[in-house]
């Protein structure tokens, strides 16, 4: 009893995350194939006790699969969904291959689920950073309405790999022992220059774009609208990488329709909220911290302050574990609410 899964990117940060998220939600799983690259293809993992031998993941590999968990980058996706989609597959991609499609859903199951009625075999998951952001705004849009967000971000290296999280931790080693700190993989594998992460904050996560804004700013800036479904709201984004292994924060400064909520009834809002815990007692310095979110589902914030020029303006401190709900827990809530609303074939 249960569905034909197949996880692709079995051996990465999120496709591990996926996994755990799997089974400890005890999913209704009939069979398991976990896939990757060439290259990762024979590692074995376990799972629920059982080991599974990695596949090489080709167009095939997905003959009799109900649902299909990618994320092993984007040209994989770009490459294989549509041909997990041909055999019948419903594709849950984790990377930006497919989010701006039109054709798309991107969806946050606390914040948009009835845009899974309307797929095409493809689902999308959103940005780790993006997620949690909206997460938290959606309640407030409902209540007092959105017309404005500005973002900085304070994230965390697993969101770059694993190798992101090695590198981090070796440069930490050697600066500590006095040696050099090599840098090859952040701010971004694929670019020109490398930086130390260690002891640095860097204001660059993925590519520059010919605006000057980041890929990692513009997908939470065009993200964030689509999920909302608020082509007119006003976003804003800076994305900085600091040296922490799990757990994105976000500072988010807000403008809402309604003028006169108090910080108290944005505090009930938000504990109120599905997938969100509000930790905001600053009498006794209760606030979300990374640390604390690392292996928790929910997306944490505090730090609720009326701003103190706009009377719709306010402040608040976002957190949540990038690798869960930023990533492996959404896709699988996607595939729960794909079940819940009958959608599956
Ligand atoms: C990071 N947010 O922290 C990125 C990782 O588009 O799914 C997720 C990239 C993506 O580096």
């Amino acid at each position: 009893n249960g569905y034909h899964i197949a996880v692709v990117g079995a051996t990465g940060a999120v496709g591990q995350q996926m996994l755990a998220t799997l089974e400890k939600r005890d999913f209704p799983i009939a069979s398991l194939k976990l896939l990757s690259s060439k290259r990762s293809a024979g590692k074995e993992i376990s799972f629920k006790g059982i080991a599974y031998t990695v596949e090489e993941a080709t167009p095939e590999s997905f003959e009799g699969i109900q649902i299909a968990l990618f994320s092993a980058g984007g040209s994989v996706s770009k490459a294989l969904a549509p041909e997990a989609v041909k055999r019948g597959a419903i594709v849950v991609d984790n990377t930006s291959a497919f989010r701006m499609d039109p054709e798309v859903p991107l969806v946050v199951p606390e914040v948009n689920p009835t845009d899974l009625k309307w797929n095409k075999g493809i689902i999308a998951n959103p940005n780790c950073s993006t997620i949690q952001m909206v997460a938290a705004l959606e309640p407030i849009r409902q209540k007092i309405g959105l017309k404005k967000v500005i973002v900085s971000t304070y994230q965390a290296v697993s969101g770059a790999g694993l190798e992101a999280v090695n590198e981090l931790k070796s440069q930490t080693a050697d600066i500590l022992a006095g040696k050099e700190a090599k840098a090859e993989i952040l701010p971004v594998g694929g670019d020109k220059k490398h930086y130390q992460i260690a002891f640095n904050a860097i204001p660059q996560i993925d590519v520059f774009q010919e605006n000057g804004y980041t890929y990692e700013e513009m997908k939470m800036i065009n993200e964030t609208k689509k999920i909302l479904n608020m082509a007119d709201l006003q976003v804003s984004a800076t994305c900085v990488r600091l040296p922490i292994e799990t757990g994105h924060s976000e500072s988010v400064y807000i403008e809402t329709e309604q003028e006169g909520t108090t910080v108290a009834e944005l505090k009930t809002l938000l504990s109120d909220a599905p997938g969100v815990t509000l930790q905001d007692d600053t009498a006794n310095q209760i606030y979300p911290m990374a640390s604390n979110a690392v292996g928790q589902d929910d997306v944490f914030v505090g730090r609720i302050r009326q701003d103190l020029d706009k009377a719709n303006g306010y402040h608040f401190w976002v957190v949540s574990d990038n690798l869960l709900k930023g990533a492996a827990l959404n896709s699988v809530q996607i595939a729960e609410s794909l079940i819940q609303q009958d959608l599956l074939s």
